[in-house]
């Protein structure tokens, strides 16, 4: 089943069903990662999905290439992913009181990351983030944390600071409502810059309770760290009794069934998790060292909480999706189509002339369109943010008309699943080829 050229005459009913969101939600959508803000015109509304592909309410059919923005890596509505839905369905939705199906997911995600000793469920990547920078703090005794530039880790106010994703591409990285005394405590630096770590680390590195970072950035764009940068986050959190926090929410089970902390090599302190763990139902985790764990409430005096923490349906969802990914690893296949679309996505740049960066890991792609005429690799958010999103606006959109769905900004990274197919792929390819054909 491949998509079919769609044009925006073909998504009429998108058109009206965002102008009467728009009447009852700001900017009528519940995500502005989703508002097309990055490249322009109307969010398309959708009606279902299967495998590789979205079906939008004016029945148009596009081959998808964010997957809900990371959790669909075995293809949307995976047939052993429903069932357990459907089966934990028929017990109930919500007891307010532990679950069996908790430990069982716990133990799945201890066991595939050996440098979580203890979890503790939420329901959603942001609480995971929020919950480790607290927990961090508490176990230090310190206030200050250290993030970096173009890095997202969700909304909660001490990480929304020089934010990546939507924050970068509707231009709030630094949001109205985040007060100067919770900025004053977020050191903000410049990913893939070990000097200026260390530099930090030796003026005031007994003030710092943690460095939280993407491990391999999507929020940027696609932004791969360089190994001194990650030595030099691990060895200086170290020497300094400060922790170390990869945000694995993006990467956790995408890049491997470890993360990226298992393709790196490096063990974090604390690793936060998302988006996949919850197989696409609302569902957050965050982990790491049994004596730091210990000191989230109950068990020690960090205080978190959540009414849909553990959440049966999400749990189950869950489970499903990490016993495919640990029985039946797509990581092989995912690795196969990603070098086969980085190919192809920079044959076809080539041949157009237009100077691009390509960055990828594993099934995790940005294409950065460069005002060029020399192409800069980039390596942190001063070179991503020089990119043309004009010009990778007019990408998306073609490459919408021809019905592959691309992430709708130039600082995301794209997806694609064990679902899409080497003819899914060569489709893609073929499509970006003509586009970029006439982005010259
Ligand atoms: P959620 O609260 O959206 O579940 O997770 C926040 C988060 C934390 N850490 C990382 C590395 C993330 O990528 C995210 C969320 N990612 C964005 C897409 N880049 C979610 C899309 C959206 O905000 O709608």
């Amino acid at each position: 089943m491949l998509p079919h050229a769609v044009t925006a005459e073909r998504r009429i009913k998108s058109s009206v069903a965002f102008a009467r969101a728009g009447q009852l939600i700001p900017g009528g959508v519940n995500s502005p990662a989703r508002a097309f803000g990055g490249v322009g015109g109307e969010p398309i509304f959708f009606a279902s999905a299967t495998g590789a592909h979205l079906t939008d309410i004016d029945d148009n059919i596009y081959l998808d290439y964010i997957g809900s923005w990371g959790p669909m890596i075995l293809g949307h509505r995976h047939p052993r992913v429903v069932a357990a839905i459907q089966s934990a369905l028929m017990h109930g939705t919500s007891y307010g009181a532990p679950t069996e199906g908790e430990s069982h997911l716990a133990q799945l995600i201890i066991d595939a990351m050996p440098s979580i000793e203890k979890v503790r469920m939420v329901s959603s990547g942001t609480e995971a983030a929020m919950s480790a920078v607290r927990l961090a703090r508490g176990f230090t005794g310190r206030d200050k944390i250290v993030k970096f530039a173009g890095n997202y880790h969700g909304h909660a106010d001490s990480l929304l600071v020089a934010a990546g994703s939507s924050a970068a591409t509707l231009g709030v990285a630094n949001s109205p409502g985040v007060t100067a005394g919770t900025a004053r405590d977020t050191i903000v630096l410049e990913y893939n810059e070990p000097e200026s770590l260390e530099a930090l680390f030796q003026s005031a590195g007994d003030t710092l309770a943690a460095v939280v970072m993407e491990p391999v950035v999507g929020n940027m764009g696609l932004v791969v760290p360089s190994k001194d940068f990650l030595a030099a986050a691990r060895r200086l959190t170290h020497l300094h009794g400060a922790l170390l926090v990869f945000d694995e929410v993006m990467t956790g089970f995408r890049l491997s069934y470890g993360g990226a902390q298992q393709i790196l090599g490096i063990t974090p302190d604390l690793t936060t998790l998302g988006k996949i763990v919850g197989g696409g139902l609302p569902l957050g985790a965050y982990g790491g060292r049994r004596d730091i764990m210990n000191h989230v409430l109950p068990a020690g005096k960090v205080f978190q909480a959540g009414t849909l923490s553990g959440n049966p349906l999400a749990v189950a969802s869950g489970t499903a999706t990490l016993e495919l990914l640990r029985d039946a690893p797509p990581y092989e296949l995912l690795e196969r189509h990603g070098a086969r679309l980085e190919e192809g996505f920079g044959i076809a740049a080539h041949k157009a002339a237009l100077p691009v960066w390509i960055a990828r890991q594993g099934s995790m792609m940005t294409m950065f369109f460069q005002p060029g005429p020399d192409v800069l690799p980039v390596r942190g958010w001063k070179t991503a943010s020089l990119s043309d999103t004009a010009r990778y606006a007019r990408f998306f959109w073609g490459m919408i008309d021809r019905g592959h769905y691309m992430p709708c900004s130039q600082y995301e990274a794209l997806f694609f699943s064990q679902a899409h197919t080497d003819a899914d792929i060569e489709a893609t390819i073929q499509a970006a080829t003509e586009v970029l054909a006439l982005l010259t």
